[in-house]
């Protein structure tokens, strides 16, 4: 398979409050594991996957951001080049909740003139004993901001492709029906070699696209990323960690 060979390519970032469990869902959803031992992420740490949305075949390049206050200013420089992301906080943290508004108002503030599509994401649900937020609060504030909610666990998996399939799946459709566009300059989203599938197109036609549209996960795939946005310079807190 080419460099190239995807439809689209989604870029997307992961936020949150350190120790919510970021890098252990990305790890999961890469590796189908999880990493107790998983050291705290320095600055930010690159990973790429491929997914299919009806047929077509989309690269998910992810970006894993520190959530250490110590490494905000790092992690900003890759807002206004994500065209969306998980917003992560610890069912077990209530702080961690009350902190995502601000990674929210953070993220938009310093995207523009894009706007971001986030999902909200409850992690650690293994851990449900020790719940401090409730799934009705975290569900009022996902409405309240136009985001989906979805609850997840990085130790056993539960939900961890559903967020990233359901992610790339409402992109796709935004892509595809022109609300989110291709831009010279803007590495949110880029176009593949790869031609969409006409099956997408049958599907809008009989009036089921939007629904109808399936994800699958090619196992095992994933790319060596082109870079970073800063014209494709890493800096020394960046690591690449992909195939
Ligand atoms: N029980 C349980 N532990 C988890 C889960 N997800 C992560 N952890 C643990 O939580 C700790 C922090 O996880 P990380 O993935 O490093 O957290 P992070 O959000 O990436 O943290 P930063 O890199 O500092 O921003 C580690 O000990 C993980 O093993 C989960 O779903 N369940
Ligand atoms: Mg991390």
């Amino acid at each position: 398979m080419s460099d190239q060979d995807f439809t689209y390519q989604f870029r997307l970032i992961l936020l949150g409050d350190s120790t919510v469990g970021k890098s252990s869902i990305l790890r999961q959803f890469k590796e189908g594991t999880h990493f107790p031992d998983i050291s705290l992420t320095v600055g930010v740490d690159f990973h790429a996957k491929l997914v299919h949305v009806s047929g077509n075949p989309i690269k998910l390049q992810l970006w894993d951001t520190a959530g250490q206050d110590r490494f905000r200013a790092i992690v900003r420089a890759y807002y206004r080049n994500a065209v969306g992301g998980l917003l992560v906080f610890d069912i077990c943290n209530r702080e961690s909740f009350a902190n995502v508004g601000t990674w929210l108002d953070d993220a938009q503030r310093n995207a523009e003139p894009h706007k971001p599509v986030f999902v909200l994401v409850g992690n650690k649900t293994d851990q449900a004993k020790y719940r401090e937020v409730s799934r009705d609060d975290a569900v009022l504030f996902a409405s309240q901001h136009g985001m989906d909610y979805y609850e997840t666990s990085a130790k056993n998996g539960s939900n961890v492709e559903e967020v990233f399939h359901k992610l790339a799946e409402k992109i796709f459709t935004l892509v595809d029906d022109g609300v989110i566009r291709v831009e010279e300059g803007w590495d949110g989203v880029k176009k593949g070699s790869r031609k969409e599938s006409s099956s997408t197109h049958s599907l809008q036609r009989n009036g089921s696209g939007r629904h109808g549209r399936t994800v699958t996960l090619t196992s095992g795939q994933s790319w060596r990323g082109e870079g970073a946005s800063n014209g494709g310079q890493r800096g020394p807190q960046e690591r690449k960690k992909c195939c």
